[in-house]
């Protein structure tokens, strides 16, 4: 008997259906989320306690992060106008940081990135959310100081109130006993002792978590210019092989780096036309920040090889059909 395409379709959906019900109803999702919303809570808890203020996300944009890597793209037409779904907000903080009253930012953002399906491995998800902060008038070492202390006041809390849920899912607490400040590695040090897989390699090797500086990726990382093709940029690293953690930089602000640095890059200068309208009549801030990625935080706190473990419905890229 011929098996005709939509059968074979419904099949499938049925599977996926079976699949989906019992991610949903896994018994430690609920262990899973109770240790994330203690890690949301502490992260609200120690900005507020920092002056740092906190702004809602914005889900499109006519324009949103370049990213370093090439993802699907997608565009919702509004009023006869492209908007772009929200890849970060690295754009709308810096512009944000204009206001005069406003020093220390933070976005808990929501982020669709649709990653291509050789993207889909442990820690990739084609939607996740940061916590996306940015300071006027810092510079890099502010940034890792400031990473480092939230990092330890978040491994703390979360150590006290949910010591009983984190041992049952990753059967210790070890892991989140850190101690400051965090070592720093340059990429191309690391890539000289590892090789390629430096990070992976790095990762592996430590039980602390430790800083990567010095990346060359999108044009509005700064450059630093005591040091041409060195960047003042950083990403945080989970130890035990959960590799990267968050990302950030100090800024390119003035309007003369940043063309060089799309130059360089071969940036689309038309569709950030307002951007550079306003950064060559000087009004971009000087700052810095950076990203911390909330299921990956997770995943580590809970030592769960799979980031998509975390979440509740499948977010992995290349593990369609999708249905929820
Ligand atoms: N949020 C990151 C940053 O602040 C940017 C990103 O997510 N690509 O640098």
């Amino acid at each position: 008997m011929a098996i005709y395409r939509e059968d074979l379709q419904n099949e499938i959906e049925d599977v996926v259906l079976d699949k989906t019900v019992s991610k949903i109803k896994r018994q430690n999702l609920s262990t899973i989320l109770k240790i994330q919303q203690g890690i949301l809570r502490a992260v609200d808890d120690f900005m507020y306690k920092n002056g740092v203020v906190r702004m809602m996300p914005l889900m499109i944009a006519p324009v949103t992060d370049t990213l370093n890597h090439d993802v699907e793209e997608t565009s919702i037409t509004y009023q006869n106008q492209n908007f772009d779904v929200m890849k970060s907000m690295i754009f709308h903080k810096q512009l944000t940081l204009m206001n005069e009253g406003l020093e220390k930012i933070y976005i808990v953002s929501p982020n669709i990135r649709l990653e291509r399906a050789e993207r889909g491995d442990s820690r990739h998800l084609f939607e996740f959310t940061q916590i996306d902060f940015e300071f006027k008038n810092a510079n890099m070492d502010d940034i890792l100081t400031f990473i480092e202390s939230l990092v330890s006041y978040i491994f703390s809390e979360v150590k006290e109130k949910y010591a009983k849920e984190i041992e049952e899912i990753a059967g210790s607490t070890e892991h989140l006993n850190i101690t400051t400040p965090f070592l720093r590695y340059d990429t191309k040090d690391l890539e000289k002792l590892h090789g390629p897989d430096f990070e992976g390699i790095a990762s592996r090797q430590a039980t602390q978590p430790f800083f990567l500086t010095n990346h060359k990726r999108e044009f509005y990382d700064a450059e630093d210019l005591n040091n041409r093709g060195n960047y003042r940029n950083y990403d945080l690293i989970w130890p035990r092989g959960y590799v990267e953690g968050l990302s950030g930089g100090e800024r390119e602000y003035l309007y003369e780096r940043i063309i060089e640095r799309m130059d360089e890059l071969n940036s689309d200068k038309h569709r950030f036309r307002s951007y550079l309208k306003l950064a060559k009549d000087g009004l971009i801030p000087k700052t810095a920040g950076a990203g911390l990625g909330v299921e990956r935080m997770t995943r580590f706190v809970c030592q769960l090889p799979e980031v998509d473990a975390v979440t509740v419905f499948v977010r992995k890229p290349g593990e369609g059909p999708y249905l929820f």
